[in-house]
């Protein structure tokens, strides 16, 4: 590996402030540095030498240092690892002494890191190593991580034009393709009359003459019989001109194909009727589940995904024709039964999904190996054990309910995607993944210290469920650009795969590729009817706008507010999340308790989880109630902030936030790492100026200064200053509340919608579907290995687990 920025600095006048530079970090505490602590160090260097830290652009040791993501002292030298580009990593050993640059390997490099925690032991045999690269070496890889992301459009052009170059091929492939559809056990598409692919092509000329002369609005029922005997069965268009219009599409991709006439041809297939979502952890349900532990986004994010998808996919059906045969999409969200559903739904097997007509929960228990534990919730630390019985019984049922196979399965974060690889393996099914959230770069030095996180959270278990889904997935759709592959200062959530040590366990020296066009970027969208301007006066109901006035702001009940306001006329400062450290509430509560300017202006309102640690079985939680009490009486915040420990029902989420604008509050998200953040996007449609994190989705929803602010969540004086900064420019100018919540609300609805959404996916899963079908072999020995993994190294973990769990 060449480091070109390290080499630079070593070789420019630049020199003897690198070595005095790398001399001070050698000397200090700190063995392993990460960017925030090298820009610090270069900081106080900076200082030290009064002088201000000059620009990236006009010093390359700041360049070096900008770039650089981590620093490990070792010894005599320092290892400098530089990410110059996104999704470029350069590796060198650095001797203080005299500069000497030594590039290193990623093995070297995962080496240097176990020995760094003592867990570095090369007398005792090779770790194992994980590498996927030979598996992609063989598939198409985007060169530009300009189009990381954009899967899809390059797959279609690679493909394509491979495909085209023997026209006789292709066109016997599809062909192929064409005959396999079928809706309830009825051919679709084409039938045995068509007997090859130049018969098809004549055929299709034949059926375009035979329409030629008819209405373009006539309907398909009308016309059906004549187009049969032709060979043609339905699934071309629901009228004339629909028809004619596919059947035109698929006359230029037979005769001069091109990939852009593909993608649209392969768009209208009617292939999708049954889609199963797999969402096994958590508290899954409609009603009162939303902020308890694990139960956040997730569910939010599916369930109005069904809603739209069951939409999308009933009109998209209907516009193929298949309206004769009163084809309708079905819907299964999967996740597990929990027996103690302490007042939730969670313990019935079947449950409708709100506002659809064949969407559904369908919940299958784990096994009880010890009801003790498979009776009750368990977190998602905790469940990997169950996961593989949980597949094999959920096959079951699933073909049950479907009376069929799905076409499509969506797996849901780490659990969800590894119960998805187990059955689109069995079924043959496309393999679609989501992460919401990787726990890898929620959780600092997760990999590194593995071995004292394990105890409670497993990530043994989840980074290797992890490794085998993302690379079995037919396709993956990532929220934002950067959860592939970060930012130019920041490294991606699927990135941090890329190549990592779980010490003692396994290296990963090629964990995913990046550059792999599985990777397609949809963002989610926000619930239009819950979430809406606040100025949409006619649609709220003066009701609830009153009572939940009450709860925000006056109501006395202890049981589930505490606090209340000397000044509730005071713009109100909002907050909504699950009590996770990862949330940090108290990070805001803190910045709020520090800052005088900010409590003159404004009251604290956080709805947030439970007031009470008795009630609460999750760590986590409990620390953070402790944590925001202790806050609150160390800076005497009494009189000024009210917390509501409550479970919104969603409506009364949506009214919530238009409350807020009413009084020309602000939205503050104020989380150490957010992976999307819906709760962004339900203030900024609302109306409420938002602050949300620079770290993590927020920076891609928001453009800074435009339509929302970016708060640094590590630096609370900060953080009180930004927002504080954005309150003296209303006082000066009231136009100014307006203004950023106006550019909020357009924002959203003009990039985050479900329609926009479900189009995309729908689309992506017909497109995988077929490359899947014409290029099945290549994807067989990466397949293989992922279950080898799964077989040797997921299950042994996870029948270890199962036996603590039988202890308990
Ligand atoms: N939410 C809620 N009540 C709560 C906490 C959260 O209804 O007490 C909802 C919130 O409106 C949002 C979702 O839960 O729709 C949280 O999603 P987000 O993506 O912001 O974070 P996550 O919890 O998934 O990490
Ligand atoms: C999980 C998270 O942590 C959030 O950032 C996302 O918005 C949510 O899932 C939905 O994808």
């Amino acid at each position: 590996m060449t480091c070109v920025l390290l080499k630079a600095v070593v070789e420019s006048d630049e020199r003897a402030d690198l070595r005095q530079f790398s001399r001070i970090l050698q000397l200090g505490e700190k063995r392993y540095l990460l960017r925030n602590d090298i820009l610090d160090a270069f900081a106080d260097y900076c200082r030290d030498q009064e002088r201000p830290v000059p620009p990236p652009s006009e010093s390359r040791l700041s360049k070096l240092v900008f770039y650089t993501q981590e620093i490990i002292v070792d010894n005599e030298s320092l290892c400098w690892i530089v990410r110059p580009r996104i999704a470029q990593q350069e590796v060198c050993r650095l001797l203080v002494e005299d500069l000497t640059i030594v590039p290193m390997t990623i093995p070297e490099l995962l080496d240097l890191r176990d020995r760094l925690v003592n867990h570095y032991h090369p007398n005792e045999g090779d770790v194992f190593e994980i590498d996927v690269q030979p598996f992609y070496d063989y598939s198409p890889i985007i060169r530009d991580a300009k189009n990381i992301g954009k899967g899809v459009e390059f797959l279609n052009r690679y493909l394509s034009s491979k495909l085209f170059q023997d026209p006789r091929q292709w066109q016997q492939n599809l062909f192929n393709f064409l005959r396999i559809h079928r809706y309830n056990g009825y051919q679709l598409l084409i039938n045995e009359r068509i007997r090859s692919p130049q018969h098809l092509s004549e055929q299709v000329k034949q059926a375009l003459v035979v329409l030629s002369d008819r209405p373009p609005t006539e309907a398909y029922s009308e016309f059906r019989f004549e187009l049969q005997n032709l060979g043609f069965e339905p699934g071309w268009g629901n009228t004339v001109a629909r028809v004619r219009d596919t059947l035109e599409i698929l006359d230029q991709l037979l005769d001069s194909p091109d990939h852009q006439v593909l993608e649209a041809f392969v768009s209208r297939i009617p292939m999708l009727f049954r889609i199963a979502l797999i969402s096994p952890h958590g508290w899954f349900g409609q009603e009162g589940v939303l902020g308890r532990p694990d139960t956040g986004g997730q569910v939010v994010y599916i369930l109005d995904q069904v809603k739209s998808l069951e939409k999308q996919m009933r009109e998209d059906l209907e516009l193929a024709g298949l309206g004769v045969l009163e084809a309708q999409p079905k819907i299964i969200v999967l996740t597990r039964l929990i027996p103690n559903a302490e007042g939730t739904l969670c313990n019935q097997r079947l449950e409708k999904i709100y506002g659809t007509n064949d969407a559904w929960i369908l919940r299958v228990p784990f096994r009880e190996f010890n009801p003790k534990v498979t009776q009750n919730w368990i977190s998602r630390f905790e469940i990997w054990p169950y996961l593989e019985t949980f597949a094999i019984d959920a096959e079951r049922e699933l073909r049950a309910e479907f009376g069929h196979v799905p076409d499509l399965i969506i797996g849901n974060y780490s659990d969800g995607n590894l119960v998805a690889f187990l059955l689109a393996r069995r079924l043959k099914v496309t393999q679609c993944n989501i992460a919401h959230a990787l726990e890898k770069s929620k959780y600092l030095f997760s990999n590194l210290y593995w071995q004292d996180l394990e105890d409670k959270y497993h990530f043994s278990l989840q980074f290797t469920a992890d490794l085998i889904a993302m690379n079995a997935a037919n396709f993956i759709i990532s929220s934002t650009y950067q959860e592939i592959v970060g930012t130019p200062d920041s490294i991606g959530q699927y990135e941090s795969y890329q190549s990592f040590t779980m010490p003692d366990l396994y290296h990963v020296v090629n964990g995913i590729e990046l550059f792999s066009p599985k990777f397609n970027v949809v963002p989610p969208g926000v619930n239009e009817q819950v979430y809406f301007p606040y100025y949409h006066y006619t649609e709220r109901l003066e009701g609830d706008r009153q009572r939940l006035e009450e709860l925000l702001f006056t109501l006395e009940d202890p049981q589930q507010i505490y606090g209340y306001l000397e000044a509730p006329e005071k713009r109100p400062l909002f907050s909504m999340a699950r009590l996770d450290r990862i949330k940090n509430l108290t990070g805001l509560a803190e910045a709020f308790g520090r800052s005088k300017a900010l409590q003159e202006r404004c009251n604290l309102i956080l709805v947030a989880g439970k007031l009470r640690t008795a009630d609460s079985s999750d760590r986590e939680e409990i620390a953070e109630i402790e944590k925001l009490y202790q806050i609150i009486h160390q800076y005497n915040l009494h009189g000024k902030i009210r917390w509501l420990g409550i479970r919104l029902p969603k409506a009364d989420s949506g009214e919530i936030y238009r409350i807020i604008a009413d009084r020309q509050g602000i939205f503050v998200q104020p989380a150490l790492f957010e992976a999307f953040g819906l709760t962004i996007l339900e203030a900024m449609i609302s109306g409420l100026p938002t602050f949300g994190t620079r770290f993590g989705g927020p920076l891609e929803i928001i453009q800074d200064g435009v339509n929302g602010f970016y708060i640094n969540p590590t630096h609370l004086e900060e953080m009180a200053e930004t927002i504080v900064r954005f309150l003296e420019a209303c006082d000066r100018d009231p136009q100014e509340w307006q203004r950023i919540s106006k550019a909020g609300i357009e924002r959203v609805y003009s990039t985050y919608t479900w329609k926009i959404h479900c189009t995309r996916l729908l689309s992506l899963a017909k497109i995988y579907g077929f490359w899947n079908f014409s290029s099945q072999e290549n994807r067989e020995d990466m397949m293989r290995y992922m279950e080898a993994l799964f077989h040797l190294l997921y299950k042994p973990r996870a029948q270890a687990l199962l036996a603590e769990h039988l202890q308990r």
